[in-house]
């Protein structure tokens, strides 16, 4: 589709008057955006003007104009309770917006062995085998150093472990695909062999992909979005899920320093990228309920984004796929609490939290145990388990 929607919810009338301005729509008071259901649409004038009918056939107005470069259309409905059940869709886009907004959270994506699915938040616990990770480099410098950890990390609850080989932090260094096989593979081997939790890998190579597949991996976590030669074909040859993430830019210059005119709007160019990303993927014959989205906190992203991010990131649900967010331990969460990497639990914590309250899924975290611990309470609180 080339046109992206997302409920829009202001935190303030100055929020609303920013969006009003940028529709050239100064007279019209912000407390309309507030008090009613607001739904931007994005992209091609052609598959716009059929949402200004659905619009009006749900007794709402909407108004077009142009937002970062793109056609817009800003849909204002009066004020939808959707909380207490999701709302019938029959064929309307705009219900079924608001549904994905409110109700997206059990995940259900097939795997090559089984399916991830769930009615709370997943926990996805990292493991870097890598000598330079931000947090964890050089930690476990061999196979069955490795495996421990991924055990401990079962015990403690994980759903997922995500193997990675190749570190991608500021300054970061390519490796080969030999030297990330070499890594990787006999780990990923080891854990799918013992531990009944899907492995995902790391990894942005499409042949280091297919080995981990073979080796008894079922997901591939790509901080490039499927954006390297081979890399559709190997996730659709080898029936694996996809996480597809995103940065800006490429990965040798997204950690370039970024400032607030990086993004016209961060949530809705993200989202932009994420659905180009999931068009591509579909145009290759890997079927959209394999795909799970993610943001990207931190590649590509001031403080002030990612916090934006953080906050909004149940817009990014509208897309229709699951959301991953990987919050644990980063340079944001130092930045907010001054402490260094091995140091941020409390900080971790509080924003996995705070992406399973605005929508995640999966939370990508290293301290495992407090996450999951966390994460009870919050799942109980907000979907209510144990009640
Ligand atoms: N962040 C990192 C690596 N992989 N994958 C997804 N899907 N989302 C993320 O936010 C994400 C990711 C960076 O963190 P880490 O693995 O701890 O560090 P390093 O890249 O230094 O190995």
């Amino acid at each position: 589709m080339s046109v992206v929607l997302r409920v829009r919810e202001y935190r303030s009338i100055a929020e609303a008057r920013k969006d009003l301005v940028s529709f050239q729509l100064p007279n019209l008071p912000p407390a309309v955006l507030l008090y009613g259901t607001v739904i931007m649409a994005e992209g091609k004038v052609s598959e716009l003007l059929p949402l200004s009918y659905e619009a009006r056939d749900l007794d709402g107005k909407a108004y077009s104009g142009r937002r970062g470069g793109r056609d817009a259309l800003l849909i204002v409905l009066p004020h939808i309770d959707a909380l207490s059940g999701p709302l019938p869709e029959r064929d309307s886009i705009l219900t079924r917006c608001i549904n994905l907004y409110s109700f997206g959270g059990n995940i259900d994506v097939p795997l090559p062995r089984g399916r991830l699915s769930a009615d709370r938040t997943l926990v996805m616990g990292i493991l870097n085998v890598t000598p330079d990770s931000f947090s964890d480099g050089g930690r476990y410098p061999d196979v069955e150093a490795a495996f421990a950890r991924a055990e401990r990390m079962v015990q403690e609850g994980a759903d997922i472990i995500d193997v990675g080989g190749e570190s991608t932090r500021p300054g970061w260094q390519p490796i080969s695909a030999e030297e990330e096989l070499s890594r990787i593979i006999p780990v990923v081997r080891r854990i799918a062999s013992s531990l009944d939790v899907p492995v995902s890998v790391d990894t942005m190579k499409p042949e280091v992909a297919r080995a981990a597949m073979e080796a008894g991996a079922s997901i591939i976590n790509d901080v490039n979005g499927l954006r390297n030669e081979g890399m559709l074909s190997a996730v659709k040859e080898t029936g694996a899920a996809a996480v597809v993430m995103h940065m800006r830019g490429t990965p040798q210059d997204m950690h370039a320093e970024v400032d607030a005119s990086a993004y016209f709007d961060v949530i809705s160019d993200v989202m932009w990228y994420l659905n180009g990303r999931i068009e591509a993927a579909k145009a290759a014959g890997i079927p959209s309920e394999r795909l799970i989205v993610d943001p990207g906190l931190g590649f590509g992203k001031s403080f002030e984004h990612n916090i934006e991010l953080l906050r909004r990131c149940r817009e990014v649900r509208c897309l229709g796929a699951p959301m991953l967010i990987g919050a644990s331990r980063k340079r944001f969460i130092g930045q907010l609490t001054e402490r260094l990497p091995e140091q941020r639990l409390g900080g971790s914590v509080g924003a996995a939290v705070m992406a399973a309250v605005n929508g995640a899924s999966i939370v990508r975290v290293h301290d495992v145990d407090a996450t999951v611990q966390a994460l009870r309470v919050a799942d109980a609180l907000l979907r209510g388990h144990n009640t």
